[in-house]
């Protein structure tokens, strides 16, 4: 039921009185918005129970996304707009002297992951709810999300992220939901007395587990899905041995931090106990819903429920739902193994090898002594039937337990019926490289989904002065079909919307160049091109590659002041890994060269750099709306799909690319002349491994330019890097440049040329920014959602959404 501004006005103040006994007029910030919060809940209140019960009712089959990260950032605006009172509390509020945005920044982030993978996953419980998909998220209820970035003297420190100082009006804490769950001491197995095996526990340590729910309000349809993430607390049985503090806490310390590391797979038990914890109770819950309320035979789970493993991290539910199945639903294991895989399925984030997740044997063992006991069987049993079907080492390749280690990726795809790849090209690397052995055995477990972006909130929230122009100009559909962006491609040519367009874009540059100007001090020009370039810091991404073009412009404006070049800014935000020494030494790089370029005179504001402290997905909605040129500059074949790549091109900006996971199918959707593509291919770059021609020390040596630029590193040019610019040198000449660098660096820097010229002509540049707007809806993750949904869930839409 929509709401007038008269009677949300009224609610607010009434609410105000009922929970702080106070005044609007004397309200803080804080107390309105946790009141706004409270109301914007009650609104939506019996649509979740609604749903849930029609879910049951109807007994539907339900998807569950299992992922040890969920990065959702500020929940406010999204909650209102997907119930159609954005614009009715905007306007409520202004009239109560209030600014809707200003007040929205009271929200902490929730930033319970690290990147891609975990806002991915938001993007998903968004556009789930939006298209009427029965599905929900599983995870972990993190005391601290991902440390708050700050740069001392150049160098990154980290802080704890306290979010849930303060409270979270979002989440419902549901005790009576809570479950157990057995960690550690040894399991061996006994006659049950019916004459099957039983598993007998000793000194094994138990865990509650206590379920937080939050609402995933879909877009204007009245369904709200459910966000489940757990939390660990001592059971009132253990209470006993739990006297000290010590021991509290070390049990307590098991769901207090996010892993901050996406790069390095390191083996912690810490890791792998959160790991186990969130997958053992969110598949105890299931089977007890189903049990209760879905009252059907446990060997037709399949029919009900779907489970999607989300990257490895929840590679686990392979093994605890045979637990589940065997050990307390004494299905035999055939039957079990046949539910098992049936019901899952996974999705493969990334090819880096050092980021592909294995524990040893010894710690699996003793963290988890009775999923250990059936991953080997497991291993056993497909050995013993590959080994029929497949040469030796092909089956010796792929088998879970290998080298002392399990191989968690092989545990996916052995246990699930489908394996799916996050765009095109990664999808084909799967099958033909990195998965191969596994592509043999099972080629029709294969598929892609390529990613895509919660787009409501990338454009709708995000960047209103645009929306308002497509509104203007194409019709309100766009809102909810994404497609209908391509409406747009009928006024390539009409000034006045072109106009319009740049006129929005101009605003948002504004409003970054005073959010720069507050928080560095760095004072940059809005007509100045917005070059962007965020994402976590990584080698592959390679952000130096972008300052070693800096570098090069900053030389050459050195030799000749007076350089015909259009103004630009470089807008740097990335994290690095704590543990990740050299992608901190690039921040400490790119901040020193910050401060040489942004002070000398001779540059004359020409060029500038800007790296934003704490990037995260507020931040994003800053910046995101403001670029002009989206950097995606990955080693080709190295960055799996990308998602800020989709959401830059969703905001006008123009992509400068390698042809690396979707920026193919960016490049495919707009068409050559509306990106900027350039470096190496994926063939070019497998062609070098093979051939192991790669000779950075020869590029060094004969060309004067690249030369100059890697000098500037250790004769002093930049200041303050006496020890972080040798190692940047030696990475790149004595350590042979692992990532190309060197080889793409002419190619892009061509690409740049280009870019300066194109924007020299603002009619052509209105153009591609416009072509790549009515082009980015393919990329809503709402079609990707629904593709997951036909092909791997098969789950259906809500009846209402069918019929529409
Ligand atoms: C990996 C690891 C590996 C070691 C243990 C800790 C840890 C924690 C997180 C991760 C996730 C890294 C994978 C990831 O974020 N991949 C990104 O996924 C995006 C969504 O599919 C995709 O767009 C990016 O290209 C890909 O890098």
């Amino acid at each position: 039921m929509a709401l007038d501004k008269e009677t949300f006005k009224k609610e607010l103040r009434q609410r105000l009185r009922e929970n702080y006994a106070m005044e609007l007029e004397d309200a803080a910030k804080q107390e309105i918005f946790y009141t706004l919060g409270a109301l914007v809940k009650a609104r939506y209140a019996d649509a979740w129970g609604d749903t849930w019960k029609e879910y049951v009712d109807k007994k539907k089959k339900q998807v569950y996304y299992f992922s040890i990260e969920f990065l959702p950032g500020r929940m406010l605006k999204n909650n209102l707009l997907n119930l159609g009172m954005l614009d009715t509390a905007r306007e409520a509020l202004a009239e109560l002297g209030i600014d809707l945005d200003n007040l929205a920044e009271v929200e902490k982030d929730m930033a319970l992951g690290n990147g891609g993978l975990g806002r991915l996953a938001s993007c998903f419980m968004d556009s789930i709810a939006s298209c009427g998909l029965p599905g929900n998220g599983n995870g972990i209820r993190y005391d601290y999300g991902l440390f708050k970035q700050r740069f001392v003297d150049g160098y990154q420190v980290e802080l704890p992220d306290e979010w849930l100082q303060g409270g979270n009006i979002w989440e419902i804490r549901r005790e009576s939901k809570a479950v157990e769950v057995r960690v550690g001491g040894h399991v061996y197995l006994a006659d049950n007395g019916r004459g099957k095996l039983k598993p007998i526990y000793e000194n094994e340590q138990i865990l509650r587990a206590v379920p937080y729910d939050t609402g995933m309000v879909g877009y204007e349809n009245n369904v709200v899905n459910t966000l489940r993430l757990w939390s660990v607390e001592i059971p009132a049985s253990e209470e006993d041995k739990y006297q000290s503090i010590q021991g509290r806490r070390e049990l307590e310390d098991l769901t207090a931090v996010l892993y901050p590391d996406d790069s390095n797979e390191q083996g912690r038990l810490i890791r792998l106990t959160q790991e186990y914890f969130f997958v053992s109770a969110g598949i105890q819950s299931i089977i007890r819903h189903y049990k209760k309320r879905i009252q059907q035979p446990i060997s037709k789970l399949s029919e009900y429920v779907s489970i999607h493993i989300n990257d490895t991290h929840p590679a686990l539910c392979v093994p605890e739902m045979m637990r589940i199945l065997i050990d307390e639903e004494e299905l035999s294991w055939e039957q079990a193994w046949d539910v098992t895989v049936k019901v899952m399925s996974y999705t493969n984030h990334t090819i880096l090898a050092e980021a592909l997740e294995k524990w040893s044997i010894d710690l699996m063992k003793r963290t988890l002594p009775r999923m250990y006991q059936i991953i080997e069987e497991i291993d056993a049993r497909y050995v013993h039937t590959m080994q029929e079907l497949h040469p030796y080492d092909l089956v010796e390749n792929t088998r879970i337990i290998r080298d002392g280690q399990v191989h968690m990726a092989h545990l996916s795809i052995i246990g699930s019926h489908s394996t799916n790849g996050v765009a095109k090209l990664h999808s084909d690397l799967l099958k033909t490289v990195v998965l191969h052995d596994f592509y043999i055995i099972y080629p029709d477990r294969f598929n892609n989904k390529t990613n895509g972006i919660a787009q409501r909130r990338w454009s709708q929230i995000v960047n209103e002065p645009m929306s308002h122009v497509l509104d203007e100009a194409i019709g309100k559909t766009w809102r909810k079909d994404p497609g209908d962006l391509k409406l747009l491609m009928n006024y390539q040519s009409d000034q006045t919307v072109l106009e319009k367009l740049a006129q929005a874009k101009k605003m948002n540059k504004q409003a970054l160049a005073d959010y720069i100007l507050e928080t560095t001090e760095i004072d940059v020009s809005a007509d100045a091109i917005f070059d962007v370039q965020i994402k976590r810091l990584h080698a592959y991404k390679r952000q130096l590659l972008n300052l070693l073009h800096i570098i090069k412009l900053y030389q050459d404006l050195k030799e000749n002041p007076d350089l015909d070049m259009q103004k630009r800014v470089f807008i740097f935000g990335a994290k690095a890994a704590p543990s990740y020494h050299y992608a901190k030494v690039i921040i400490k790089c790119i901040n020193e060269a910050a401060q040489l370029i942004n002070n000398d005179p001779d540059v004359n504001d020409q060029i500038k750099i800007v790296f934003l402290p704490n990037y995260n997905v507020s931040l994003a909605e800053k910046i995101i709306p403001a670029a002009d040129v989206s950097e995606q500059i990955s080693l080709a074949s190295k960055e799996a799909s990308g998602t800020s790549n989709m959401k830059l091109m969703l905001n006008g900006a123009i992509t400068l690319a390698t042809l690396d996971g979707a920026n193919v199918e960016i490049r495919d959707a707009v068409g050559d002349d509306n990106i900027y593509i350039f470096g190496l291919t994926e063939k070019e770059v497998y062609a070098y491994y093979e051939n192991q021609e790669y000779s950075a020390q020869r590029m060094y040596d004969e060309n004067p330019v690249i030369r100059r630029v890697l000098n500037a590193f250790i004769d002093g040019t930049i200041p303050n890097i006496v020890y972080e610019g040798r190692e940047i040198f030696d990475s790149l000449i004595k350590y042979n440049d692992e990532y190309f660098l060197l080889r793409d660096f002419d190619s892009y820097v061509k690409a740049q040329e280009e870019i300066d010229k194109a924007y020299g002509d603002q009619t052509f540049w209105q153009q591609m920014s416009l072509i790549n707007i009515a082009n980015a809806g393919r990329f809503s993750s709402d079609e990707t959602v629904r593709r997951y949904a036909e092909d791997i869930w098969k789950v259906e839409p809500k009846d209402s959404f069918v019929t529409e």
